[in-house]
């Protein structure tokens, strides 16, 4: 069988080659243009006048396009009206977009851009989430989950716990930075080559800008070098820009974000002021508890909407809370718009809630795990979410069971104790989580997806369909679904880019869900093209359908076969149709996004990690020098693409909480801006014993594509368990509760051992 194997990515000799292409590879048609961003120098002003005279004057200067050039609308916002391409009359963020230059070479382009002069009114910036809470500064309304009475419920428990955690955002940093190559045709037509996740929306934004109807543009993605959510609504300025200027001059145009103006410009993961409130019994079970959840939104919404539903809906991580109110702001800041990052507002979520189990662990003198264990869902407390979802497919105590046995947990504790009570410099921390991940779009009618598939006289096959491939491997996973229906060896599908010209209304590719989606479609579709050529082959062979048998490329009746290929061409003779489009719509979802009730994710993605760390408390310096992975991905499509994507999303989700730091100074400007000041993991962070495991024998409870889950995101919460590993090594020095922010860069875990030292009871 072809699905459930571990194949290589289908690209993976050509990436590490250098032959997979990129859109910056493309062969350049003669006279393409290069468009760079002018952006806006200030934080918050008013935008009184361009001057682009010195920078038109340059050689090689093609022209400057701003708001006043729209032919169309001035419209690029994935949800909401009013999120503008090039700013109008107000700059509100420093990086904000205000206008594009087109010139022969990139350079030139740059370096002109450089040169227009913008006059702006400086005006009085909001640049700090509180801040922006107490001016009650908002892109959108409030949400909340509320279940049960948690005044009650806190009033009358034993114990009242409270904090508060602040957490940073995240850069994506995929390598390839944001770029669209958008190439005019006839009669008004446009063809964008973008690196997006979204090729629908880019499709539809040009079309708007432009002034066109959609049936006009089509945007086409091969793959691209990382998206992380974050192609996943930022890529329309890209591409909306340098189709504007394709479509004024009749020339190609080609937009490339140098990395600093890609980190100054386009959003990031959101940034969270989070305080809380538990109400707890004598044995550390959550009674009631209240979150209040400020967001950085950044400019404008974008996505932030429903990553704080996410992170409303991941607030419970993996335990029952009777009574609970989660509320969540959506803070308006003249900094950039936040949007999607891995996870999606999960994370943010589970950050919170597994520090508050922590505390509350610590505070009370239990053990940490037997807290969480005491709050999981299951029989002694219960399974309803506090959104309403009741949880059908709890693999939480296998999982747990399972990573803490193998990671041999009761004596790497006494050990590290032990070494602990003897270290005066060196602490060692260990920590467990895990997780449950919701897996849908919290937004019901995202949820659905299209494929193309071709059967050729030859018996090869064509497959498109309407997910993108990022490095996450989901082309080879569909291919082997169509394959698996077919019984035919996998190169003889062939994987083509993705574009809104041969499958209509997409979805981001996000969510996790691109396997799960696109992989149903096709299975559709291939299954549909299947049984009208086993018809074709019992009239052939003069037998019933069910005799009919795929086997390696042939198809058997009995004794006699003809080869795949053979079939195609009877199949042709006899006029049958040897092509098909799959439409996928998840099922048994739906969600009231005014009661925020509901059942938004077919079903939960599950894990447990364990993570070991050591701390210099001199210097604040962190190091993860063991984790140990479970992860559940049902029936794997194929087990080592979702090997690395555990490892990968575990690594990336380890950066977030332990050295990725986005900094602004006072006046509003990023100054973190690429690799020599926002450090990522490299590939000396990566736990030197680092053990990751697929569970078992775990088929997905509901009817996925070959009983398989979702893998993309999940895993990148489980590099919490590193921050809570760093707050258990800051424990040891006084016993009590640390205080530490996330990231736990070395300034931060100074600041909190300082305190720790300040405290020891000792
Ligand atoms: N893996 C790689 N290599 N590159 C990426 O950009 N994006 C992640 C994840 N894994 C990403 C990745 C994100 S944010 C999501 S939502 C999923 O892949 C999307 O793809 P899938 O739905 O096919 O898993
Ligand atoms: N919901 C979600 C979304 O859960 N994940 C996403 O990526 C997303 N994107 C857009 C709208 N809702
Ligand atoms: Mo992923 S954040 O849903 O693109």
């Amino acid at each position: 069988s072809i699905v459930g194997k571990g194949i290589a990515h289908d690209s993976a000799a050509r990436h590490v080659a250098g032959e997979a292409a990129y859109i910056d590879d493309m062969p350049e048609l003669p006279g393409t243009l290069h468009a760079a961003f002018v952006l806006a120098p200030v934080a918050h002003g008013r935008l009184l006048g361009i001057d682009a005279s010195e920078a038109l004057a340059m050689p090689g200067v093609a022209g400057i396009w701003s708001a006043k050039d729209i032919p169309g609308h001035n419209e690029v916002g994935p949800i909401l009206h009013g999120e503008t391409l090039f700013a109008e009359d107000i700059v509100d963020y420093e990086g904000r977009v205000v206008a594009a230059v087109a010139a022969s070479n990139f350079e030139t382009a740059y370096r002109a851009a450089k040169r227009v002069k913008l006059n702006i009114e400086k005006l009085e910036p909001v640049l700090d989430i509180e801040e922006a809470h107490h001016k009650k500064s908002y892109v959108l309304p409030a949400q909340q989950v509320v279940e049960g009475d948690v005044d009650t419920a806190l009033s009358g428990a034993p114990h009242v716990i409270s904090g508060k955690l602040r957490m940073g955002g995240q850069d994506h940093f995929y390598l390839e930075t944001h770029i669209a190559y958008a190439i005019p045709g006839e009669n008004g037509e446009m063809l964008v080559h973008s690196s997006t996740q979204h090729p629908t929306e880019v499709q539809h934004h040009v079309a708007l800008v432009l002034g066109v109807h959609a049936n006009a543009v089509e945007c086409q993605v091969r793959r691209m070098g990382g998206g992380f959510g974050g192609k996943e609504s930022q890529p329309t300025i890209i591409a909306c820009a340098a189709a504007l200027i394709a479509a004024q001059t009749g020339k190609p145009c080609k937009m490339r974000l140098k990395r600093r103006d890609d980190m100054v410009a386009t959003g990031k993961r959101h940034d969270y002021v989070v305080n809380w409130k538990a109400g707890v019994d004598n044995t550390g079970r959550i009674v009631g508890l209240d979150i209040e959840y400020l967001a950085r939104a950044g400019n404008l919404p974008d996505l932030t909407g429903p990553v704080i539903t996410r992170t409303l809906t991941h607030s419970d991580n993996s335990y029952f809370i009777p009574n609970a109110r989660f509320v969540g702001h959506a803070c308006k800041t003249n900094t950039v718009s936040n949007t999607a990052f891995r996870g999606f507002g999960g994370p943010q979520g589970i950050i919170a809630i597994e520090c508050i189990i922590d505390t509350i662990a610590r505070e009370l003198k239990l053990e940490p795990n037997n807290v969480r264990a005491i709050n999981y869902y299951g029989d002694e407390t219960g399974d309803m979410t506090p959104y309403g979802q009741k949880v059908e497919d709890n693999r939480l105590v296998e999982v747990t069971e399972a990573v803490l046995a193998s990671a041999d947990w009761s004596r790497r504790r006494a050990e590290i104790d032990a070494h602990n009570a003897t270290s005066p410099v060196i602490r060692r921390g260990l920590a467990m989580m895990p997780i449950k991940f919701g897996i849908s779009f919290n937004l019901t009618s995202l949820n659905q997806a299209g494929a193309l598939v071709h059967v050729y006289l030859d018996g090869s096959i064509f497959l498109n369909h309407g997910g993108t491939e990022m490095g996450q491997g989901l082309f080879v996973k569909v291919a082997q679904v169509v394959a698996e229906v077919f019984q035919v060896e996998l190169d003889m599908v062939r994987i083509s880019s993705t574009a809104t010209g041969k499958v209509p209304n997409t979805s981001a590719t996000a969510a996790s869900t691109g396997s799960d989606l696109n992989g149903m479609a096709a299975f559709k579709a291939a299954t549909a093209i299947k049984a009208r050529m086993t018809r074709v082959a019992a009239e052939h062979f003069d037998v019933e359908e069910d005799v009919i048998v795929y086997r390696e490329g042939r198809v058997h009746a009995g004794n006699e076969s003809i080869s795949f290929g053979e079939l195609a061409k009877v199949s042709w003779a006899k006029r049958v149709q040897l092509s098909e489009a799959g439409h996928y719509a998840t099922p048994k979802i739906h969600w009231d996004g005014k009661t925020m009730k509901g059942r938004p994710f077919f079903y939960f993605s599950y894990g447990a990690a364990v993570a070991e760390v050591a701390i210099d408390t001199l210097t604040g310096e962190t190091r993860c020098l063991r984790a140990d992975i479970l992860q559940d991905v049902g029936s794997p499509l194929n087990p080592a693409i979702d090997l690395g994507q555990i490892e990968g999303a575990f690594v990336q989700g380890m950066g977030w909480v332990t050295c990725e730091e986005l900094w602004w100074d006072k006046a509003g400007k990023l100054r973190t801006v690429g690799p020599s000041t926002y450090k990522i993991p490299g590939s000396r962070d990566v736990p030197p014993e680092f053990n990751v495991r697929i569970l078992d024998n775990m088929p997905n409870q509901e009817e996925t594509v070959f009983r398989s889950k979702a893998i993309g995101e999940p895993p990148l919460m489980l590099g919490i368990s590193v921050w809570l590993a760093i707050r258990d090594a800051i424990a040891s020095i006084h016993g009590g509760v640390p205080y530490l922010d996330s990231p736990a860069t070395p300034e931060n875990v100074l600041r909190s051992v300082g305190e720790a030292k300040a405290n020891r009871t000792a």
